[in-house]
């Protein structure tokens, strides 16, 4: 298991050298972020990228996320010059010794929560969902959610919110499927792994369709086009948000097939109706059991990459939601510190590993 971190670029309040400071860190998660989506990243730019990384001692084998245009996830005309760049991209990112692109296909809106800033009886604050309140907001008002309010103006949200409630799920399938035969064997010739990251939450939002919420759209998705490179992120705290979603099985059976590339670590608390909030990476406090979930990848023989996803705003910290330095940081130690335990003590899975 490599430790990694994910860090904005230079205008990331997190400095690069306090990441290097953590225990047992390998490497960095980041992307080009002065870029619009469907562009080609301009090769200077990630040699630039690799070099103030490695500056620090560090490396850059991860990318998150090189993003999908939206005309790519809606099958337009136009997606076929977006392919070509997305292409481009994978070519570009392998040019500077990136192994894994964690990347995702969700309609509109990344990950979304009704609050940013939850207190948490400790003080902390943290990421949230409520259910019941995403059901109430009226969209055809114009949006305002934490995280995303000023992304689209109303009307033109509103218009993108048509044309997906035309595309709806199974479209959405062949549109991804269009998408992975075009880049999956550029991927391949370059030796690049594609991670695909699951719908957060997994779940429909406003009408939107999401096809990557649960075991069986992995299942369809890695099959589209039978690959190595065709492969996963597995983010904990996205897919668990769904008590039905067993985090330790899916990694059994992913990971076991070789196609896990990515893994996010993150605890949620959740609550029958689908509401959570993002709890600290300590077993306890959530309603995943991280010790397991790494024990699985232990048996499984996973020497991929994987990152604490987001951690709470503590020690007065501020900065980007989810994004500060400390929690991520506590989770970093903690995870690795598990990983140690585990490894010590508890025999891998090598046959699992060798069929791989
Ligand atoms: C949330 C992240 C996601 C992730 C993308 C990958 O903080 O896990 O935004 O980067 O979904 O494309």
């Amino acid at each position: 298991m490599k430790m990694t971190f994910r860090w904005y670029g230079e205008t990331d309040p997190v400095k690069l050298e306090y990441i290097r400071q953590i225990p047992g860190m390998y490497g960095i998660v980041s992307a080009i972020y002065d870029v619009p989506v469907g562009e080609v990243w301009p090769l200077e730019s990630l040699h630039k990228l690799k070099a103030r990384i490695e500056g620090v001692g560090l490396k850059f084998e991860v990318v998150e996320s090189v993003p999908v245009h939206e005309d790519i996830k809606l099958g337009k005309p136009t997606r076929d010059r977006l392919i070509a760049n997305y292409q481009q991209n994978i070519r570009n990112c392998a040019a500077v010794g990136v192994k894994v692109i964690c990347y995702n296909f969700m309609p509109v809106f990344d990950w979304t929560r009704t609050e940013l800033a939850k207190e948490l009886p400790d003080g902390s604050t943290t990421l949230s969902f409520d259910a019941a309140a995403i059901e109430k907001l009226d969209i055809s008002k114009g949006i305002s959610l934490p995280g995303w309010d000023s992304s689209y103006q109303a009307d033109q949200l509103r218009a993108l919110l048509d044309e997906y409630a035309a595309v709806g799920e199974e479209q959405l399938w062949a549109n991804l499927e269009y998408f992975l035969k075009a880049i999956i064997p550029i991927a391949e010739e370059v030796g690049v792994k594609m991670a695909m990251h699951p719908d957060d939450p997994p779940r429909p939002i406003f009408g939107l369709p999401r096809i990557v919420k649960n075991r069986d759209d992995l299942a369809r998705l890695v099959k589209i086009v039978d690959s190595p490179a065709n492969g996963i992120t597995l983010c904990s705290g996205s897919l668990g948000a769904d008590l039905c979603n067993n985090i330790e099985s899916l990694v059994r059976e992913f990971g076991g097939m070789g196609r896990i590339h990515f893994g996010h670590l993150r605890n949620v608390a959740v609550e029958a109706d689908g509401s959570f909030f993002e709890a600290p990476h300590l077993s306890c406090t959530g309603s995943l059991d991280m010790a397991r979930i790494l024990r699985a990848y232990h048996e499984i023989g996973f020497e991929g990459y994987v990152r604490p996803d987001h951690g709470r705003m503590i020690w007065g910290e501020t900065g980007k939601p989810g994004y500060g330095l400390y929690d991520r940081a506590l989770g970093a130690v903690y995870l690795n510190g598990l990983w140690e335990a585990i490894t010590k003590f508890v025999p891998a899975n090598t046959e699992q590993k060798d069929a791989a």
